[in-house]
């Protein structure tokens, strides 16, 4: 039995945890107010700024549990600790076949009880990702930020499920020119079929705001093409099918791979015809 002040407090936290669930949608969401959480207005603590909301990407399988990726799942999923007022974004992807929600469970009755903030189910066939929208600062010198304060030339990871339709508010933070792109081949240049946006700040102030498609799961390198190696970050597609590469897209390794493949296999067929037809002449 849980005391009557930790309750409340254990209320007052989870009762404004609103999850908005891109690919899924939360419930509508409950607003921090004393009637959610039996708790007066004035004895809540006020919300946190600056720092909400909070993003977390959660991968789920009936099986082994919840993690933070495929590859850290347990029965006892990882800790989720965020502060009273934050606004909680989750990235939910199913690791199985099976369809799955995610709630908070307050009264630990093991079902969605009224009050208890609730997915709906995903990893379910005709689940349509929600739109993601990010604004994107960029600087030749100082790299890419969420804002003007956190440039950093390793810009911020941008995680969005598989056939999200993503749109980037693109702003220059100096006077030269900028695109955004994903480096799928990594060779620090755009090449065809990689999404790239026109080029913003051209001239100076000039914002884009630009939307692609994320069809190719995987991690992956984003750059602006002006300046592909202190302007660049890491964009995470999860959930979907590992999709081919465009042709064009290939990394040279494996074209010359693929090239000598096909020369030794070459070789082959002819020293084998060779071999047989030479047996035969000995016969
Ligand atoms: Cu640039």
């Amino acid at each position: 039995m849980i005391g009557n002040g930790a309750r409340v407090a254990v209320l007052a936290v989870v009762a404004v945890l609103l999850g908005t669930l891109v690919g899924v949608g939360l419930a509508p969401a409950i607003s921090p107010t004393a009637a959610s959480s039996g708790v007066a207005a004035a004895d809540l603590p006020p919300p946190r700024t600056g720092i909400s909301p909070v993003n977390f990407t959660l991968h789920g399988d009936a099986v082994r549990g919840w993690g933070f990726s495929n590859a850290t799942i347990n029965k006892s999923g990882p800790n989720i600790t965020v502060y009273y007022g934050d606004t909680i974004n989750l990235t939910l992807v199913g690791a199985d076949s099976a369809p799955h929600s995610w709630f908070i469970d307050y009264n630990n009755d093991l079902t969605v009880s009224v009050g208890e903030p609730a997915s709906r189910d995903f990893n379910v066939p005709g689940n349509v990702p929600r739109p993601v929208n990010f604004t994107l600062y960029g600087d030749a010198a100082l790299g890419w930020g969420f804002s003007n304060a956190t440039l950093h030339p390793s810009g911020p990871p941008l995680v969005v499920l598989w056939g999200t339709n993503v749109t980037l508010t693109l702003i220059g933070h100096d006077s030269a020119p900028h695109n955004w792109f994903i480096d799928y081949n990594n060779d620090l240049s755009m090449s065809p079929g990689e999404n790239a946006s026109p080029d913003f700040n051209s001239p100076p102030g000039t914002i884009v705001v630009w939307s692609f498609i994320a069809q190719q799961t995987g991690n992956w390198p984003y750059r602006c093409h002006v300046h592909p190696t202190s302007m660049t970050g890491i964009i995470s597609i999860v959930g979907g099918p590992p999709a081919a590469l465009p042709r064009a897209a290939l990394p040279l390794i494996t074209e010359i791979m693929a090239g000598a493949l096909i020369l030794v296999l070459g070789f082959a067929v002819i020293y084998h015809v060779r071999a047989v037809r030479a047996a035969k002449r000995t016969r």
